[in-house]
């Protein structure tokens, strides 16, 4: 069955073009500092939003029909939303997916029902990868829908529950590894706490760190090449969440000696709830030799939470580009963990808001290698710390001098003239014309 009939397939046709199913930026084949753009920008599909957001909120019911002509949360609709998924990717070009246990199948009362379910959908995902080529980018367990997972899961008060968290993982892992994926995320959602008063952080960080190892241990055994990622997120769904932002993540992944198997997974969205940029969050992962994969997509600044729109600001994908660029490749990619807004409810919407997405991080890419040719901001950069080159610089850096010494190098000097002016304005000016030349 065709799903889609309104579009065979999304092609590039240039800036000019007013076909609203085609590339007006992203052509695949174009070579971009030394590498066609399919291969800075490696696209991967969220199965959840995709296939499964509705458009419910919390004050209404679904616009959106995902049932794909079948009756919702059975076996048969698991099944189409794998045959629309992949005549989805196929039409848009796109190489990979990311998933959740749950939606692939929907989940039973009994997790063990759940399971045999998952073995009898992935075999069948992996019969659609073969034809198409298509690839898991990364899985990961939902271990914050289910009642059971009220206060926590690696972080529950309760080892019962910890326990199915367990049992999640091992079988999102299992079929991670079969479909060829590579990485698998740790996303943390119910992993925080609402109150003090009835909470032993110290414990549930333990914990969660244990159940990271006993996936590590787990996750080699069967043959997990990549790297597991934690996605950090503020708040949302709980009040404090422990994977604040990058830089908490990485401290606790130091802490447990996780450091080596772990690295970002980086989402837009969750950067901005933490009253961070997106490109800061890239830039500590990057530091810190953590950046791993991104979740494309960008807030609103008039709602504060999650909304997962699908990106269209130009400016953030283009610094965002800067730092995957200075990353060098990522074990990941860019999934498109975004939705169309509850309005947009049919299914030419979907298309129409992956090409957004594509171009807009197309567009990044453009830009990005003109501001690295141009070269004029990264100059100013260097220019700024070069008085960190002269002897006296070199020898702090080196860790060859004290404190007295440059107490006296700095009375010595008396006084501070503020005359090398940051430029800012000027670099925002540099950074439009290099844009829209
Ligand atoms: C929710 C998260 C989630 C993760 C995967 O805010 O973005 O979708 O990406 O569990
Ligand atoms: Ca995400
Ligand atoms: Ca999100």
């Amino acid at each position: 069955m065709e799903y889609f009939k309104f579009v065979d397939k999304v092609v590039f046709e240039g800036p000019q073009s007013k076909n609203l199913f085609a590339f007006k930026f992203y052509d695949p084949e174009k070579v971009i500092l030394g590498k066609p753009m399919k291969e800075h920008l490696k696209f991967a599909m969220a199965w959840w939003h995709n296939l499964g957001a509705d458009g419910t909120d919390m004050f209404g019911r679904g616009t959106i029909d995902k049932s794909f002509g079948v009756v919702p949360g059975t076996l048969e609709h698991a099944k189409a939303k794998v045959d629309a998924g992949f005549e989805f990717m196929t039409k848009m070009g796109i190489k990979y997916f990311c998933f959740h246990d749950v939606d692939l199948v929907p989940e039973q009362k009994d997790i063990n029902d759940t399971n045999k379910m998952l073995d009898e959908v992935s075999d069948y995902i992996l019969e659609k990868e073969k034809e198409t080529g298509i690839k898991c980018l990364w899985g990961t367990a939902n271990l914050f829908s289910n009642p059971r997972y009220m206060s926590g899961a690696g972080t529950s008060n309760r080892v019962d529950v910890y326990c199915f968290a367990a049992a999640q993982i091992k079988k999102a892992l299992d079929i991670t590894v079969k479909l060829g994926g590579e990485n698998y995320v740790f996303w943390g959602g119910r992993e925080g706490y609402e109150t003090l008063l009835n909470t032993d952080m110290g414990l549930e960080e333990e914990n969660i760190a244990q159940l990271m190892k006993m996936a590590v241990e787990y996750g080699r055994k069967i043959g997990l090449k990549g790297d597991f990622y934690i996605e950090p997120k503020p708040k949302e769904p709980m009040k404090h969440q422990y994977d604040f932002d990058a830089a908490t993540s990485i401290g606790f992944l130091r802490k447990y000696g996780l450091d080596k198997d772990f690295k970002m997974n980086i989402e837009a969205n969750h950067a901005e709830l933490a009253k961070h940029t997106f490109e800061h969050e890239l830039r500590v992962s990057r530091l810190n030799g953590m950046l791993g994969s991104i979740d494309a997509n960008e807030g609103d600044n008039v709602l504060g939470w999650d909304v997962d729109r699908f990106p269209a600001n130009v400016y953030t994908a283009t610094f965002a580009m800067l730092e995957i660029l200075k990353a060098g490749k990522l074990s990941g990619g860019l999934n498109f963990d975004a939705k169309t807004r509850r309005a947009s409810n049919s299914y030419e919407d979907m298309f129409k808001a992956y090409i957004l997405g594509m171009d807009t991080w197309a567009l990044g890419l453009i830009n990005a290698a003109k501001l690295m040719e141009d070269g004029r901001i990264e100059k100013f950069v260097e220019e700024r710390y070069s008085t960190w080159n002269s002897d006296l610089g070199k020898k702090i850096r080196a860790g060859k001098t004290n404190l007295e010494e440059l107490a006296k190098i700095g009375c010595d000097q008396k006084y501070f003239e503020a005359e090398n002016s940051g430029r800012e304005e000027e670099l925002q000016e540099i950074l439009n014309s290099v844009l829209f030349r």
